[in-house]
């Protein structure tokens, strides 16, 4: 017999919650993961569909409206994903004016979507209308080194952006863009999605100071293997200034721009600045 977990969306959300877990970026409740449906998805699953009450977004994405999302509930934890997913997950449709999501499928002992859902439904948006609808995950989770990295670097998108591009030559690849931060600020609500919406107009991720990563991308594994990339480049700079933080040799601003070449990609100027 078939199960609604037979479909590969869900399998691949599954794993990269599990994968998520066993990085470490999931303590607790800690981290928010949502993937926007394509229509063949939806209509797939609408047979375990069992529609609950309209429950307002606490903001509005009106380019979102009529979508589906699959999202990790509220207070639930990553590592349960894989065991229960039923208890810890959920599908959620929104209404036709952006403005209230309700629950279709999942938490199936009670609960809600995750406390992050306007900056994802925010996130969603920007990229959704920015890449013409190529882009479907959002990811959010607490990584320690590129954390710790918030109390120390001044926050500014061309500082994290240039060091961890300097930490591994394949960051200006991964994410050519640069990385954006968002200073502290209170989690769960709407300034911090509009803050965060902000910056993915312009970036794949964006740091939340003393706080985590958000990341968007196309699929699964590219928003992971974006989400690793930033985090393992921390990890370096993390040791590199545990080291002394002298740096004796590095790439340079013309070794960036001789890789742009090779790699057929564009890196802003505004990141290779004389130091
Ligand atoms: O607990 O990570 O930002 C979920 C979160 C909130
Ligand atoms: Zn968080």
């Amino acid at each position: 017999m078939s199960t609604i977990y037979d479909n590969e969306f869900m399998q691949g959300f599954m794993r990269m919650a599990d994968d998520g877990f066993q990085q470490g970026w999931h303590e607790r409740n800690g981290g928010n993961l949502s993937y926007r449906m394509k229509p063949e998805e939806a209509e797939a699953v609408k047979s375990y569909f069992t529609p609950k009450e309209w429950q307002p977004i606490g903001t509005s994405v009106p380019k979102l409206a009529g979508e589906f999302f699959l999202v990790t509930g509220s207070g639930k934890y990553f590592r349960n994903v894989m065991i229960k997913p039923e208890d810890s997950i959920c599908i959620i449709e929104i209404d036709d004016r952006g403005e209230n999501y309700r629950i279709m499928w999942g938490l199936v002992n009670g609960g809600r979507p995750t406390s992050e859902l306007p900056s994802h439904l925010m996130n969603h948006e920007v990229k959704k209308v920015r890449t013409n609808g190529k882009y479907r995950v959002i990811y959010h989770g607490h990584p320690a080194n590129l954390i710790a990295l918030t109390f120390v670097l001044p926050l500014e998108d061309k500082v994290f952006t240039r060091e961890l591009w300097e930490m591994a030559t394949e960051c200006p690849v991964v994410f050519p863009d640069g990385l954006g931060v968002v200073p502290w600020m209170v989690p769960g609500g709407r300034d911090i999605a509009v803050a965060t919406s902000k910056l993915m107009e312009k970036y794949d991720a964006a740091v939340w100071a003393h706080h985590g990563l958000f990341a968007a991308g196309e699929d699964f594994d590219l928003t992971f293997g974006l989400f690793h990339t930033i985090e393992k480049s921390a990890e370096i700079l993390v040791k590199v200034m545990s080291m002394g933080g002298v740096k004796r040799q590095t790439i340079t601003p013309d070794d960036f721009r001789n890789l742009a070449k090779d790699f057929h990609v564009t890196l802003p100027e505004e990141f290779l600045y004389e130091k």
